[in-house]
């Protein structure tokens, strides 16, 4: 090996046997700034002029290869040389390049691996073009690139989903030619070695693979309508159904198409929540303090929630015990965790394998005591503060003084139920969002009394089960639910001044929510809340609007979609606008006298993000979130909210579009 050459601050190169193997080390993850691309068209052209150079090996340093382009560049005048540009230079390189994938390849790093002449990957890697999940379409060679190498159909899944695959599956559908064992770098070595002075199997130079117009037709279709209103998903499948057409005339569409969607709003708000969830995870208090190991995890209740947790719990790779009242209930509670993962089995999401070991680290019981060696135990009973207390209470007896207990409560004070234990200290909440085993968001409750060390693990064991844990202070409903609160007491409010439900979640589901508010609300049903708002009955502030259209409608027995009606009428199951709930408004108009008007979509969308913005304010200011980005989180990963419209705090800076 030679010495190394230094072509830039991040990419170094030095040359074995007749190769120049060039490294780009550019922490994190190497993305391609513009000091990686300065340092990649120096080494190229360094190969190409140099006698004593038959090849080229590109590779990074660390696990990752190239993560992409630099996301924190976007939006800062573009510096040359252009990606493209860079890349091109390395397909048309008169001498074999060699991609040695030691580690992530992904959008503008797997562009680069796309124009080298040949890909060896190491069984670790992961491929893929993650754009549209930014907001943006890949801009360096993806769209016209990869047809080329696996066909229009591979592409436009790969694309459109921006899902990664593990290298298997990038050699069985052509994205890498090989998997390398031990020396990856060698390997690459000796293979350019080989193709020297040989015809270069340029990609851009392969024609794309005839496809049967009607099946692209019908994959296309399916495309744009899971799009919901997105662009850039769009954008991909026309980029790549037309990527038959010469190399240079797609690159320039697709170099226009993605610079026209790096800088439009819905690119930033997924840069935003990009970053967003990195920021999430960086905890004030706890930089230098480490999480307490967990390998065991109790689980009291194994209801629906429990169990979910439970299966979650399992696929960390966690042992789980799960506790209930009785050996019975608690049979029957292991035999729907069980079902749970025979589902996971069934869907193929878990091979036989991973069944059986999931299942072998599963055990259930009724004894307290059963619980002695676990090392977290997560809480999923009844929502009953007295039940809860005496469960904690019972098990301060039996585990050990360093295990930590958390709470899953969604609306009880984890203060309160803290208080009542021998030890505060190692109690927290993990409020988790059902299905507990397919939702990523778990609010981390910081309590009074909770020690660092103890938020730390319960931080950690969320990551672990590939949650996204985002922390909360104690508040009634924590961040959740106190902003779901305050849109919906802004929805029942925009009912009384003028707006029906339909027209409401019609205005929602423009907008991007999956599901419009009311309709939720019958899914859920109505009977919770009702419960609670006669708990606050008597402590209500007699001066502030409270609206009783939804008591009117309980009181009739209206308690959502099991009892066949709710905000909506659902004969046979199907939702329909009921008439009797229209009247049922009107009527509450009357009682105050309020002369009702039409509301514009525009006008709803309006009222409904600023509702959940103040309540944002508040949490900021009361200290229960720590920053907007975490309360953007958990309404994207919670309630729908949706992704490529920032959150409630991202999307206020925006006013929604004109109304249709
Ligand atoms: N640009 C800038 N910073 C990035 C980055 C990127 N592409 N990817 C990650 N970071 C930062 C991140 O903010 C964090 O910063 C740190 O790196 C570690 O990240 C032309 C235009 C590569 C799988 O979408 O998926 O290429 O918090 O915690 O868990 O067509 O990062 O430490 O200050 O996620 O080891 C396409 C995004 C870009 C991949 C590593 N690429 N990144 O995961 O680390 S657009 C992506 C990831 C593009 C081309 C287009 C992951 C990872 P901080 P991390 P990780």
């Amino acid at each position: 090996m030679s010495e190394t050459t230094a072509f830039s601050a991040t990419v170094s190169a030095a040359t074995r046997d007749g190769v120049l193997v060039v490294t780009i080390d550019n922490a994190p993850v190497n993305a391609t700034s513009a000091d990686v691309r300065n340092g990649l068209e120096k080494a190229l052209a360094r190969a190409e002029s140099s006698t004593d150079v038959n090849g080229v090996v590109i590779t990074g340093a660390g696990k990752t290869f190239i993560g992409g382009a630099d996301i924190k560049e976007f939006g800062k005048p573009a510096m040359e040389p252009t990606l493209p540009a860079v890349i091109q230079k390395i397909e048309d390189l008169s001498k074999p390049v060699v991609a040695a994938l030691n580690g992530a390849a992904l959008g503008g790093g797997l562009e680069v691996a796309l124009a080298c002449h040949y890909r060896i990957t190491s069984p670790a890697a992961q491929v893929g073009l993650p754009e549209v999940k930014l907001g943006i379409v890949p801009g360096a060679g993806g769209t016209q690139r990869l047809p080329r190498l696996i066909g229009i159909p591979a592409a436009l899944d790969l694309i459109t989903s921006g899902r990664s695959v593990k290298a298997e599956e990038a050699l069985s559908l052509g994205i890498v030619d090989e998997i390398g064992e031990g020396d990856l770098v060698g390997t690459a070595v000796s293979i350019a070695g080989k193709f020297a002075g040989k015809p270069l199997r340029r990609t851009g130079e392969l024609t794309v693979p005839v496809v049967d117009p009607t099946e692209i037709e019908k994959a296309s279709a399916k495309i744009r309508a899971k799009a919901r209103g997105q662009k850039a998903p769009a954008e991909a499948v026309r980029l790549v159904t037309s990527s038959a057409r010469p190399l240079a005339e797609g690159l320039t569409d697709e170099r226009a198409t993605f610079l026209m969607l790096r800088d439009s709003r819905e690119a930033a708000a997924l840069r935003h929540v990009f970053f967003a969830e990195r920021e999430a995870s960086k905890v004030d208090g706890l930089e230098g303090i480490a999480p307490r190991p967990v390998g065991r995890i109790g689980i009291c209740g194994l209801g629906l929630m429990g169990s979910g947790i439970a299966v979650a719990a399992l696929g960390a790779g966690y042992t789980v015990i799960g506790l209930d009242q009785t050996p019975d209930v608690a049979e029957k509670g292991h035999e729907r965790i069980v079902g749970l993962l025979e589902r996971n089995l069934a869907s193929g999401r878990l091979d036989q394998a991973g069944f059986d070991a999931q299942k072998a680290r599963l055990s259930v019981t009724a004894l307290d005591s059963d619980l002695a060696f676990c090392d977290l135990i997560i809480e999923a009973v009844f929502d009953d503060l007295d039940v809860k207390i005496d469960l904690f209470r019972r098990l301060d007896r039996v585990i050990r003084p360093d295990a930590v207990l958390a709470t899953n409560t969604s609306y009880l004070n984890p203060d309160e139920i803290a208080a009542a234990t021998a030890h505060p200290e190692r109690v927290l909440g993990l409020h988790f969002f059902s299905p507990a085993h397919v939702m990523r968001l778990v609010e981390v409750v910081r309590c009074a009394r909770t020690a660092p060390d103890v938020l730390a693990t319960g931080l950690s064991a969320a990551k672990k089960l590939r949650k996204l844990p985002i922390v909360t202070g104690v508040t009634e409903g924590f961040i959740g639910n106190r902003i779901f609160s305050a849109y919906r007491r802004e929805a029942e409010f925009l009912l009384e001044d003028g707006a029906l439900p339909h027209e409401i979640d019609a205005a929602l589901e423009e907008y991007g929510f999956p599901m419009g508010l009311f309709a939720v609300y019958d899914m859920a049903g109505l009977e919770i809340a009702w419960a609670r708002r006669k708990r606050q009955a008597a402590s209500r502030d007699p001066s502030a609007r409270y609206v009783e259209i939804a008591d009117t409608l309980c009181e009739a027995g209206r308690m959502g979609q099991k009892s066949g009606r709710g905000w909506y009428a659902y004969p046979d199951g199907k939702r329909i606008i009921d008439p009797e709930v229209t009247i049922i408004i009107e009527a509450a108009r009357a009682k105050k006298g309020i002369v009702p008007r039409h509301f514009s979509r525009d006008e709803i969308l309006k009222r409904l993000l600023e509702a959940m913005a103040m309540e944002g304010d508040a949490l900021l200011a009361q200290g229960i979130a720590a920053r907007p980005g975490d309360i953007d989180l958990v309404m994207i990963n919670g309630y729908g909210f949706p992704s490529h419209k920032g959150g409630p705090m991202f999307a206020r800076i925006e006013p929604p579009q004109s109304d249709t």
